[in-house]
């Protein structure tokens, strides 16, 4: 990676990767793009892109010289639950345009899929690296696909695709939205600013997580590994920890010993979650490129409360 552009650089992920990849990289030579401007001034290059819209995002590629291409821009689960169609239209043909761009310009390329890949059909414990893939929603179905066309494109264009499955990410600086994992965000920011939380996903629903940090770090660890190590190449299974609600909420609760957790379940968000893994088992990541995620629960939760504390004081 020397030259790198990332889509979707706005998004949760994106804001932090590109600050992350600027400081490593430098700062001139990390493109951030996104549908729309940035609320506030940004440090390095930043370009308008729709990745609906192929011809601008080679263009903006090929103007850059961008060896590196990191597609992040998608809709998440819940949002691809209500709008199927136009899902299907911006992550299929984002992804398409994207891997089109890399193909043509010579790229690495990286491009996630999620724990959405699985579905109710999947062992849900220690689920494997290579299982049933019967997705049930729309998200599913697109990270599926979207799995075997980064593989494809590696096999027949070699084209230097890559990718991990990641499970929810946690983090205090810009929030997600439209998934289903998100409730073990808004917890956090809820039980600082007002000392309690409405959970839409029930007790005892189990989901993988992972703190932001350990998940920047992949991305560039797995981009940076040896291609001859890997077997999968696209797709890893990461993930740092898997819990319910009830249990974030104990956690948090000894930090802040008047939390309290209500529920009120949303039957779509919910049902999405009963269709994914309890946990999922990431011994390939560990030993094709060395993943290794230093957040378990109890830290990431010292260090959400420390930082949202300091941000809403
Ligand atoms: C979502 O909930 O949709 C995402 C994911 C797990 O892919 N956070």
């Amino acid at each position: 990676m020397n030259r790198i552009l990332i889509t979707g650089a706005l998004g949760q992920i994106g804001s932090e990767l590109t600050t992350k990849l600027r400081g490593i990289y430098g700062v001139d030579n990390v493109i951030a793009t996104d549908i729309r401007n940035p609320e506030e001034e940004t440090d390095g290059p930043f370009e308008v892109l729709d990745v609906s819209d192929g011809n601008k995002m080679y263009e903006l590629a090929k103007r850059h010289k961008v060896d590196t291409l990191i597609h992040m821009a998608a809709l998440l689960s819940a949002t691809a639950e209500a709008k199927p169609v136009f899902a299907w239209n911006l992550n299929m043909g984002g992804l398409m345009n994207a891997l089109e761009t890399a193909r043509e310009l010579s790229c690495q390329f990286f491009t996630p899929s999620s724990i959405g890949a699985f579905g109710p059909t999947t062992p849900k414990d220690n689920t494997p690296q290579d299982t049933i893939q019967r997705p049930t929603t729309m998200y599913g179905v697109n990270k599926v696909a979207g799995e075997l066309l980064a593989d494809y494109y590696f096999q027949k264009f070699g084209v230097d695709t890559r990718g991990v499955r990641f499970p929810g990410l946690i983090s205090f600086v810009t929030p997600p939205g439209g998934g289903t994992t998100d409730y073990a965000v808004e917890i956090y920011y809820e039980a600082v600013k007002n000392g309690s939380y409405t959970s839409y996903i029930d007790k005892g629903t189990y989901m993988d997580m992972m703190y932001m940090p350990d998940a920047l770090n992949a991305i560039v660890d797995l981009m940076e590994a040896d291609p001859s190590r890997l077997k999968h190449r696209n797709a890893f299974n990461v993930t740092a920890m898997s819990f319910s609600p009830e249990e974030i909420a104990d956690e948090i609760k000894k930090h802040i010993p008047s939390f309290e957790m209500n529920y009120q379940v949303d039957p779509i968000r919910q049902s999405i979650a009963d269709s994914w893994p309890n946990s999922i088992d990431a011994t390939a990541a560990k030993e094709e490129w060395g993943f290794k995620a230093e957040y378990d629960l109890a830290k990431m939760t010292a260090d959400m409360i420390e930082k949202l504390s300091l941000k809403y004081k």
